[in-house]
This record gives structure tokens, sequence and C-alpha cells, in this order.
């Protein structure tokens, strides 16, 4: 049984959908992330820098004690290596398929998390305008340029990493199916192709279900005081923060 540390964003859905095109048994445990679950001593304990999601499986390959493993790239990619699907065995189509998941993990994901920021919450948490425009700018620009990356080669190719399905479409696609909704609402204009590959992973029946994982979870609304408590909680995490509520989970015996 694989035990996963989640809550229903873009990284966690990356987990929910892989389990779901392996058919493999799953058991979800929620890590509320806006209300501090990331910071309990037990979730600390499989992954040390305070994000979900992450997984322990009870029977890794070859044996031995239950796997804890943490960020949703390696997650997948330990999944793909225990199910032998979606990332080929000859070292071409291997590292053709990683090359394009590594892109997602360091470019469209973390890019595509400041141009959010900077556009739908930093004008809540920013005086200086200035600021807010040269971040907008930056970030904003980014996800288009990575917007081009992805159309080029979905011009040219079936999928992200070439002819076949693989961990980097289900990597990329939870990010970038939300492009219009929190970047820009010409993107599909803009990138048909892009359109094409977000419209044709989004009709698998396995990526649809990961998708819906307790989607309830993240749709409550909160009250005016929740909101405020979880932005600071998420937008203002110095070490100082963090170290402090690192202990208190640990004496508390969270
Ligand atoms: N690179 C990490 C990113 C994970 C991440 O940023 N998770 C967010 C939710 S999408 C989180 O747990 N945030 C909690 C926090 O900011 O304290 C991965 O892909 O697993």
């Amino acid at each position: 049984m694989i035990d996963v540390y989640y809550w229903p964003t873009p990284n966690g859905w990356k987990v929910t959908i892989m389990l779901e095109e392996c058919g493999l048994e799953y058991r979800v445990h929620p890590v509320d992330i806006g209300f501090g679950d990331q910071f309990k001593a037990e979730f600390l304990r499989i992954s040390p820098n305070n994000r979900m999601p992450a997984i322990v499986d009870d029977d890794p390959p070859g044996g031995g004690k239950p796997l804890a493993i943490f960020e949703s790239g390696a997650i997948v990619e330990y999944l793909a290596d225990k199910t032998g699907r979606f990332l080929p065995k000859d070292a071409a189509g291997r590292y053709r398929v990683l090359q394009w998941a590594y892109w997602q993990m360091a470019n469209l994901g973390p890019m595509m998390g400041n141009a959010n920021h900077f556009k739908n919450y930093a004008k809540s948490l920013v005086t200086d305008v200035a600021q807010l425009e040269y971040g907008t700018k930056r970030f904003v620009g980014e996800v288009d340029r990575l917007c081009g990356v992805m159309d080029a080669q979905l011009s040219a190719n079936a999928w992200l990493a070439g002819p076949d399905y693989s961990i980097a479409d289900m990597l990329s696609w939870p990010w970038a199916m939300l492009l219009e909704k929190l970047i820009d609402d010409q993107v599909w204009t803009k990138f048909p192709h892009l359109k094409r590959w977000v419209d044709e992973v989004g009709a698998r029946p396995a990526v649809q279900k990961g998708r819906q994982v307790h989607r309830e979870w993240g749709e409550r609304k909160l009250s005016d005081d929740e909101e405020r408590a979880r932005r600071e909680l998420l937008f203002n995490q110095t070490n100082d923060k963090v170290r402090k509520a690192r202990e208190d989970a640990a004496q508390a015996g969270r």
C-alpha cells in the first residue's frame, strides 16, 4: 500500500494522476497547508522541506523498510521505476522523458507559482507598485517563454517528451491546465499546440480521476480571518519562523 500525503494542488495531482494511471492502491492523508499540517513533526520526518506531496511505500522494490519520498518529480519517477510504466527503459528514451520531467520541476512549476503569486496575491501584500510590476513582468514573461517552448515541442510531437505519453506529461499537465485561469486568458489562442495537448491529457480517465481526489478540501470557503492566517503562513516563511514551527510541533509531540 502507498500512503500519500496530499492536498489538492497541482503538485499533489501529479502523484494521484500517476497512481491512477498505474492502477496502484493508495491511501490519502490530508496535509492542509493553509493550516500548518506541513509543520507537524510526523510529516516533517517524511518531508523535511515542509511541502507536500510525499509518499510512504510499505512495499518498495527489493523489499526492506517502508520507503518515504518527497518532491513530486522524485515520487513520480519512483512510481515509474516501480511499475515499469510511462518511463522508457532504454537510455535514450529514459533521458528524453527525464529531461522534460526535470524541465517541469525546475521551470514551469516554480515560474507559474511565482507568476500566480505576483498576479493574484501580491496586491494585498506589497504596497510598492514598482515592485509589484517588476515581479509580475519577470515571472509572467518567463511563463510566456515556457509556453512557447512547450508549444514548439508539441507542434512536432504528440506528447511532451516525444511519441509516447509519459511522466513528463503527468508532471506538466496539472500546472499547464491552469495557465488560462491563473496567468493569461489569451494563452490558448497564442499557443494552439499547447491547447491541443492540454485537452488530450485532460481527457484521459486516470487524469480526471487523479485531479478529483478530495477536490472538496481545496474548495472550502475560508472566512476572512482564515484567509489572512493562510497567507501569513504560506507567504511569509522565514528560516526563524519555520524553525520555530518545527520546534513547537516536536514539543507538542505532533
Ligand atoms: N517542488 C515541490 C513543490 C511542492 C510545493 O510547493 N508544495 C506546496 C503546495 S503545491 C506546499 O506544500 N506548500 C506548503 C508551504 O508552502 O508551506 C514538489 O514538486 O513536490
